[in-house]
């Protein structure tokens, strides 16, 4: 396969040198319109909170504070209540369709705000004014506007562009938030999605202020007991189905240790580093099923190709997908991954992370 037969999207997403005249056409769209939305992501990371509140303080500077900023989940992670702001999140989506512009920040499609896509998804499905941003490659296209910027790390990293050529001022407590979005998502600046334009966006977050501390602290140090025992717990089960190193949480495993999805953060990149690997797996056992993460350790590995050969997206070496069933499904899957992974040609650039 060529690159790009492996990306069919990349050659009709934005690039940075769209950035400014994107901002400018949002920023027509949101004057344009009266009553604004912000959607983001369930299972919110900070990339996802930071875009959103970005998003918020954007369209408030713009003069159009909007009607509600939603993330599909019913809490907020313990971990990101340090952003300013936060618990302007809600889950609360009544007054969602009386939005006369939507907008969706770091969604890959828009079914990623998780169930209440389903509660709306005829007025969504419709609605004639929706703008996406995002940096996702595998990103739908799915709204009248679209901003898909894949090689931007971090939605964030866009945002702070657009605040940019907003001339928008951008505060030492927005600046926090949008590190904390580019820092999540690059672990910190160590990702190879991480850029020289990362860098030149984060070096002006500091320069406005930015906490990097708190920012360290809070993503990457700081954790509750739960999250230590699901750790714990997880790592008791980590096995390996060929050249895959995986393991699963199953909901007995999240009441036993008081602990919520989310607190598993950060547990597939360390299974990922485990020598022999060629991909990590990880399943979170959902009502219906499982949601399944996937990372890959070397370049020859595209996940997000494996994902979508089962629904699923995301980046080359972090994808994710759904899979129906129990535990014996999930088995499976696991079984097929690892022979599937076994079978594909190492690159002999392939360099383990
Ligand atoms: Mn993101």
């Amino acid at each position: 396969l060529s690159a790009d037969d492996r990306q069919p999207s990349a050659i009709r997403h934005e690039t940075v040198e769209d950035i400014p005249a994107q901002a400018e056409a949002i920023r027509l769209l949101v004057t344009g319109h009266e009553r604004v939305a912000i959607l983001t992501h369930s299972n919110a990371d900070a990339d996802a909170a930071a875009s959103a509140l970005t998003m918020r303080a954007i369209c408030t500077f713009l003069g159009r504070p909007p009607i509600l900023t939603i993330t599909g989940d019913t809490q907020v992670p313990e971990n990101l209540m340090f952003l300013t702001d936060v618990l302007v999140l809600t889950s609360d989506d009544r007054a969602l369709e009386a939005a006369d512009l939507v907008i969706y920040v770091d969604c890959a499609e828009a079914g990623r705000i998780g169930p209440l896509y389903g509660a709306h998804e005829a007025f969504l499905k419709n609605h004639p004014a929706t703008i996406n941003i995002d940096h996702h490659v595998t990103n739908t296209r799915f709204a009248s506007l679209n901003c898909v910027i894949p090689e931007a790390a971090a939605t964030s990293e866009i945002l702070m562009q657009m605040c940019q050529h907003l001339a928008m001022p951008v505060d030492a407590s927005l600046a926090t938030s949008l590190l904390a979005g580019i820092y999540g998502d690059t672990l910190g600046l160590r990702t190879p999605s991480t850029t020289p334009t990362t860098m030149r966006v984060s070096a002006t977050l500091v320069e406005a202020g930015a906490n990097i501390d708190m920012v360290v602290d809070w993503l990457f140090r700081v954790k509750p007991w739960p999250a230590v025992r699901l750790w714990a717990a997880a790592l008791a089960l980590a096995d390996w189905s060929g050249p895959v190193i995986w393991t699963y949480i199953d909901r007995e495993t999240l009441e036993r240790t008081g602990s919520v999805p989310s607190q598993a953060e950060g547990l597939i990149n360390f299974l990922a580093g485990t020598i022999g690997a060629r991909a990590a797996a990880l399943a979170y056992q959902e009502t219906d099923g499982w949601r399944v993460s996937l990372r890959s350790v070397y370049d020859d590995v595209d996940v997000a190709e494996l994902a979508s050969t089962y629904g699923g997206g995301g980046h080359p070496r972090a994808a994710g997908l759904r899979l129906a069933g129990d535990q014996s499904a999930l088995n499976e899957f696991i079984k097929g991954l690892g022979e599937t992974i076994a079978q594909l040609p190492s690159s002999s650039n392939g360099t383990q992370n």
